[in-house]
Order: C-alpha cells, then structure tokens, then sequence
C-alpha cells in the first residue's frame, strides 16, 4: 500500500463525517433540514461522492450566532498570540494536505499531481504569512497639535461572511479568513455546493487548532444559504469570489446595510507577446498562464492571446505540439496534468461557446491532445485545451469569460493597438506582457487596465503581492498585507486633549 493509497482509504471516513454537516462551534452539525442535501458528484466518473447540507436560514443564523459569541475572546487575545495561532493552523493544514488534495481531487476534477497539491500549498502557506503579519496590526500619532496627542487605532470589524466558488476553494478560502482571523474577526464560510467537502474538512483541521466558533464552514447553495448569511444583521463584512451576476446582487446587499464588501470576479486577462520574446518561455507562460492543467477555471487565465505576426506561426505550432504531450485523464493518477470540468452545467457552457466561434466565418478550433479512452471514467466532463484563431475583436468569445480550457489567439502588429485590444473588455484582472526590452515593458505595463500585471512570468496567486481586479473584476485587494489593514479592520481615529 502506497503514501497516496492508504490516504485515500481514508477519504471515505472523511465523507461520512462531512455526510449534511456544517462545521459550526467546533462540532460538524447535521444541517436543520437534514432530508434535503445537496448530492456532490466525482466528475471523472459522475458518479455520487457523498451528499452536502443543503443550509437554510436556521443554519446561517446558527453559524452566525457561533461566529458573533466567539469573536470578543478572539478579538480580545494579543495580536501575535492569534498569529501564531492562524500560523499553526497553516501547519496543521499542510500536515493533512495530501488526504485533502486527494478530497479535492475527487470533487473538483482537477488532477491530484499538477493542481491539487500545489493548491494546498498555497492555502497553508497563506495562513503562515497572515500569521506573520499580526504585528503590523498598529496605528499612527498624528503630529496634529502640540497640545493634542492624536492617535489611529486598527479594529477587528466583527463577523465576516467569505462566499467561495468551486475552482481553487481552498485557496480562496485561506486568501479570505488569514487576514480576517488575523485582524480579530471570526467567520462564516459558505463553501461551493459543487465542490464543498474540502472546504468544511479544512475547517475541522484549522478547529482543531483556534478556538470553536472562531471558524465555522457552512454549506448550502445560493438563494437558501448564501443569501441569508450575506443580507444576515449580524455580519459585518462580505468577502466573495464568484460571478459577476451573484457580485452584484452580494454588493447590493452589502449597500442596503452599509458594510463593506470585497469582491474578486471574472475576468479575460490579456498575453501580450511581442516580437523579441523567448519562444520557449512564452509557450511554457501560455500553458501555464491558461491554467490548462485546470481546465482553464481560473479568474486570471490568459484567456486572450496576442502574439506579434512575426512569432505568430512559430508560436501556434510550439504551443499545439507542447499541448499534445499533457496527459488528459483520472484526476488522481499520479501520471495525468489535466482532469475535468467541475460540472455538466459548466460543460455546456463552455462548448456553446466553441460552438459558437466554429460557426464564425474565418475562424478555426484547434483541439489539443487527446480524451481518455478509460471505461471507468466518464467522458462528458473531460475536454481537450483548445484554442481559438480567426476570430474578430467582438465575437462573445473574445469579449465574455468562458472559463474553460478555451484560449483565443490573434496576431497583431502595432503596440498601442493591442494594448487597446488588450484593455477592450470591460474585466481588468490580469495581465501579462512578454518581452525583452524593458522600455516596451514599461510602456505596456503602464497602460494597461489591469490590477495584476506580470512581465515575462505568469504566476498565480501569492501570499505578498496584493491581488485583485479594476473595472467589473471586482473590487478590493487579497493576499498581501494592505489585504487585511483596508479591508479587514477599520480605523478609528482618538484625539487627546492634553490639557
Ligand atoms: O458562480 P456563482 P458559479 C464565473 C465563471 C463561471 C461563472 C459561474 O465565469 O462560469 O462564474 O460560476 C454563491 N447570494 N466564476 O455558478 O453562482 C454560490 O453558492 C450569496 C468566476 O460557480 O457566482 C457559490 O458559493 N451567495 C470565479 C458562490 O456564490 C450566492 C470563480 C459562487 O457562485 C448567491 C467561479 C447569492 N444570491 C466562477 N448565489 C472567479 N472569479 O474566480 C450564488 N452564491
């Protein structure tokens, strides 16, 4: 029996114990309506993989209850103690990681070897790195008058509520409670119904760590759970990852009570490859930059491809051969790089709209690699990397995030052009620009419209370099330390008459 084997016996004790449960007050709670449950599927096999709460109000006012009686104690411990804390909590997680890389795996699609693991990662790291900053929870003197000794303290905010979407949840899920817990709040995780298993499980692992009620992982689908607990008096901050329709129905929440809101949403990042590029390191960005091993489900995949003319060519056929060697296959082989679609839905979506550029005049699909042929898997969720040329700047599927394994390619040859093609959709998430002349580069990176900009590189998210869209991508940073000061605290100014 291997390392990964005997995890994976494991995995369906794990499920038993997740089986309609919510993690609330330390204690995994059958959800009130505990008949209904929201049945998971594994997307390589469609087959069920254990039944989720499906949470209504009852269960949103208890986890909110839970989250409100523990924030003062928490609150009230010195900063570095709940750093530490939070940071223990990272480790806790990491020692845990490889059964819920296998969890995720199972309920994601996403491969076990390329995505899952790293995924991980990244969550355990970003709760280090919170942990880290506790000290640089402080204030100012303000040299206001010399009779006055004026002051600026950092609060905790209260309950904060994080809605999570499905493709990376554990990092999106550590991005947002690290510095909420840090800062002093405690939360309400409302985990992705498609995907919620791995979540709640990392809940148990950081509980076993911080204090009951300090964390509690909700799970329930939109309109029943999500909506009650973001419209709930007694939360005090909404943070969200999701679609732009449920952003804006969650912002408009938030305006009704007046509290704040973070909130990260699509986007259609920009490749801008120049003349002078490095072939080889573009071909590797544009594969990883796609997040191909993903299925393309990232919010910062470079879903727009701009290659000079000169390199065009070259370029589409390095990337075609470099995309047929990925093994498209069972997430939780150790030898596949791509899994699946989380879903039929998700599915649908993004071949409407591949069929909608193969009825576009002049446009050509490329499909890459090759489907499993694997009996036990099931085949409507697996789909190959494609890439889409010839279409023109307004077709949908230039302009819309399809948020598949979908990238489209087109050539261009004057600079300020496609820099306004690259600011021509109205996200601003990401963006990259590959060159060797950095008088290009800073031309470039200076105009676009876009919060997280790389040069000659396409990393993912990392804990220290703040992240988060312009325009409709949504509103707010993450993962850095601006993260938790603007938007987990809120500053209260006292001013001292000294006489
Ligand atoms: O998102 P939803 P979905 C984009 C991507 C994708 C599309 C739809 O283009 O194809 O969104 O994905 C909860 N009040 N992104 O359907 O519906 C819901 O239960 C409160 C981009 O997954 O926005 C889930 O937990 N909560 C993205 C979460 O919101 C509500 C990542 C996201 O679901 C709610 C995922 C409501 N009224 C999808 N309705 C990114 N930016 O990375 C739903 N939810």
């Amino acid at each position: 029996l291997t390392a990964v084997d005997a995890v994976r016996q494991t995995v369906p004790q794990w499920l038993a114990a997740l089986d309609r449960r919510n993690l609330i007050n330390g204690d995994l709670v059958k959800a009130d309506d505990s008949e209904e449950g929201i049945v998971v599927l594994n997307p390589a096999t469609l087959n069920e993989l254990g039944v989720a709460a499906a949470s209504n109000r009852n269960d949103v006012d208890e986890a909110v209850a839970s989250a409100k009686g523990a924030q003062p104690a928490w609150a009230a411990m010195p900063a570095r103690q709940r750093g530490k804390l939070v940071a223990e909590a990272g480790r806790k997680l990491a020692a845990q990681a490889e059964t819920l890389s296998v969890l995720l795996a199972m309920e994601t699609g996403k491969a076990l070897r390329t995505e899952c693991r790293g995924e991980l990662a990244v969550a355990a790291d970003l709760l280090e790195f919170y942990g880290g900053l506790a000290s640089e929870l402080k204030g100012e003197t303000i040299p206001f008058h010399p009779k006055v000794f004026a002051t600026t303290v950092r609060e905790p905010l209260g309950v904060v509520a994080a809605i999570l979407p499905w493709n990376v949840p554990l990092v999106l899920m550590m991005l947002k409670i690290g510095p909420a817990l840090v800062a002093g709040n405690t939360v309400v995780v409302k985990a992705a119904e498609e995907a919620p298993f791995a979540t709640i499980a990392a809940g148990v692992i950081l509980d076993s760590v911080l204090p009951d009620g300090v964390v509690n992982v909700i799970c329930g689908d939109g309109p029943n759970c999500g909506a009650p607990l973001t419209s709930h008096a007694d939360v005090a901050k909404i943070t969200f990852t999701g679609s732009e329709e449920v952003g804006e129905i969650i912002y408009k929440t938030a305006a009704s009570r007046i509290i704040p809101v973070s909130l990260e949403l699509g986007g259609k990042s920009p490749m801008i490859i120049c003349a002078d590029a490095d072939l080889d390191k573009v071909i590797g960005g544009a594969i990883s930059g796609m997040r191909f091993t993903r299925q393309g489900q990232s919010c910062t995949a470079s879903s727009r491809i701009y290659v000079h003319a000169d390199l065009y060519e070259a370029f589409l056929s390095g990337l075609k051969a470099q995309l047929e060697t990925l093994r498209i296959g069972d997430p939780l082989d150790e030898t596949t790089d791509i899994g699946t679609i989380i879903s039929r839905a998700q599915a649908e979506r993004i071949r409407h709209f591949v069929a909608l550029a193969e009825a576009t005049p002049g446009a050509v699909v490329h499909r890459c690699g090759t489907l499993p042929g694997d009996a036990s898997l099931n085949a409507d969720l697996f789909m190959q990397p494609t890439l889409i040329t010839g279409l023109p700047e307004d077709h949908e599927c230039v302009t819309e995030e399809i948020f598949g394994p979908v990238t489209i390619i087109q050539p261009w040859t004057n600079l300020d052009d496609v820099i306004a093609a690259a600011n021509g959709t109205r996200y601003g998430l990401a963006a990259t620009v590959w060159t060797r002349d950095i008088a290009t580069a800073f031309k470039v990176t200076s105009k676009l419209d876009a919060g997280y900009v790389q040069v000659n590189q396409n990393l993912t998210i990392q804990p220290n370099l703040s992240y988060g869209g312009f325009g409709r991508s949504g509103l707010g940073k993450e993962a850095s330390l601006e993260a938790m000061l603007e938007h987990f605290t809120r500053k209260k100014t006292i001013a001292f008459a000294m006489d």
